[in-house]
């Protein structure tokens, strides 16, 4: 930083905190260049303040806190970049300051909660419910029945409703911003699953109070670079120590009943729906699940960001395999499916945008469920073998073995141990058999994986 360029805060730019009335789980870029956005961007964003608390790490809260929350938004095309200094989040914390987080779900005005922590932080088992065989479940239960501090999203989620039931503060939404399919029912079942053990008799206060609203949230976001420091420094002339990168395009979808009230995002660019189904499946499969295709398979040919992938034949003949695969199960019309590929390749294209692959490689053993499975089975259960979803799987295989992006997923230690078998096959299976129990015993699926493998590794740069 140099000394003569001021730092951004409300003082330099004059901007009052709106008061708090969202509080988030999850302070990342994401957040910053989405919900947060929107947010900033209603009409009435002066009324609607976010405390924001960071997943794991504080660093985050640590950058923010003298910015008075306040961060640039470089949107970037291939023709040059746009600069918007983003003011709804008022307030940040790091994730133990555990007594704020239930201080703002005591205030009556506090009236959703809002939550990016990623697919693994949900705690879910094979029925899609809580895991409450995991120690860190057990341990936030005992911490619930003591009055100490909670660890997990489920139960940090509990103690902040159990804490706003005894203040009498009235009836909240907590809403889901992360890739999960019907992420509001996946919170409510979680939420659920650990009030029956920790806190049986706040059952019926949640049922009747607590609005578990459903999202899909599109907007590509890459992790910030020393250069996006001193580009800002330079256009903007202030210091921003955590300015945020991303595309033109967001698109969110909510449903919900929000007692308590919300911005007027359909103003700011939100589709307020009464079905998030179909634009989530659509942007799962297509978007989220092509993505995974290219982070496992394009670094073997040596590319290392998105734009790179895509300008590369191979690479995206891969992916329009395999989006043919997913439309065919979609259910939509082709003309809405074709138009969307089309937008996606574009945006894929914008070279200002380096979203890197070893950034979407990470947590694969709590995304390829949700994102490349269901365009496989559905293929399988129509008697095809996808070639394009078993591309992915392949990749994931030879990414696991130790080729390509560098495995960053807590959740892949059985897929990892499968796949370091010596026998392609064996390996094959067992990496199947932990996506989903019995997967592996579909011997033709195998044999794609497998011939897969081999097809990718003799392209290995
Ligand atoms: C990506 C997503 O990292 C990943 O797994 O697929 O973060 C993707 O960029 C967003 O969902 C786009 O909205």
């Amino acid at each position: 930083m140099n000394e003569a360029t001021p730092r951004l805060t409300r003082a330099l730019l004059d901007a009052p905190s709106a008061p708090v009335r969202i509080v988030h789980l999850g302070l990342g870029n994401f957040h910053r260049a989405h919900q947060a956005w929107h947010t900033h961007k209603a009409p009435d964003a002066h009324d609607w303040g976010i405390a924001a608390f960071t997943g794991r790490r504080p660093e985050m809260a640590r950058a923010l806190a003298p910015q008075d929350g306040l961060y640039t938004l470089i949107t970037r095309d291939s023709g040059g970049d746009t600069f918007d200094v983003v003011r709804s989040i008022v307030a940040v914390h790091a994730s133990d300051e555990h007594e704020a987080f239930l201080g703002y779900l005591r205030r009556a005005e506090v009236a959703i909660v809002t939550m990016t922590l990623t697919e693994h932080a949900y705690l879910r088992n094979g029925d899609g419910g809580l895991d409450t065989g995991r120690a860190e479940v057990t341990a936030d239960v005992e911490a619930l029945a003591s009055g100490r501090p909670v660890q997990t999203l489920p139960g940090r989620l509990l103690a902040g409703l159990l804490a706003r039931r005894s203040a009498e503060a009235g009836p909240i939404t907590l809403l889901s911003c992360d890739n999960l399919p019907d992420n509001g029912d996946v919170t409510r079942r979680i939420v659920t699953d650990l009030a029956r053990i920790a806190a049986p008799e706040a059952l019926d206060w949640i049922e009747r109070n607590v609005d578990f609203a459903t999202s899909m949230v599109d907007r590509i976001t890459p992790a910030t670079t020393d250069e996006d420091m001193a580009l800002v420094a330079r256009e903007q002339g202030y210091d921003d120590v955590s300015p945020v990168p991303t595309e033109p395009f967001s698109e969110w979808v909510v449903s919900g009943t929000f007692p308590a009230g919300r911005p007027t995002w359909e103003a700011a660019g939100v589709q307020l729906a009464p079905d998030v189904a179909p634009h989530e499946r659509r942007k799962l499969w297509l978007l989220n699940g092509s993505h995974s295709l290219l982070a496992y398979t394009a670094p073997l040919l040596g590319h290392r960001t998105i734009d790179e992938a895509i300008a590369d034949a191979r690479c995206l003949e891969w992916v329009n395999t395999f989006w043919d695969e997913a439309q065919r199960n979609l259910g939509l019309s082709d003309d809405l499916v074709g138009q969307y590929r089309q937008d996606l390749l574009d945006r894929y294209g914008n070279t200002g945008v380096r979203h890197h692959l070893a950034q979407i490689a990470y947590d694969g053993s709590q995304k390829l469920p949700v994102r490349t499975l269901p365009t496989a089975l559905a293929e399988r259960a129509a008697g095809r073998l996808p070639a394009g979803a078993a591309t992915t799987l392949a990749g994931w295989v030879l990414h696991l073995r130790g080729q390509g992006a560098p495995v960053q997923d807590a959740g892949a230690g059985p897929a990892q141990e499968a796949a370091g078998a010596e026998d392609l096959t064996e390996a094959a299976i067992g990496v199947l058999n932990t996506l989903r129990a019995g997967l592996g015993q579909d011997a033709e699926l195998v044999n794609v994986v497998v011939e897969r493998v081999q097809y990718l590794q003799g392209l290995v740069a």
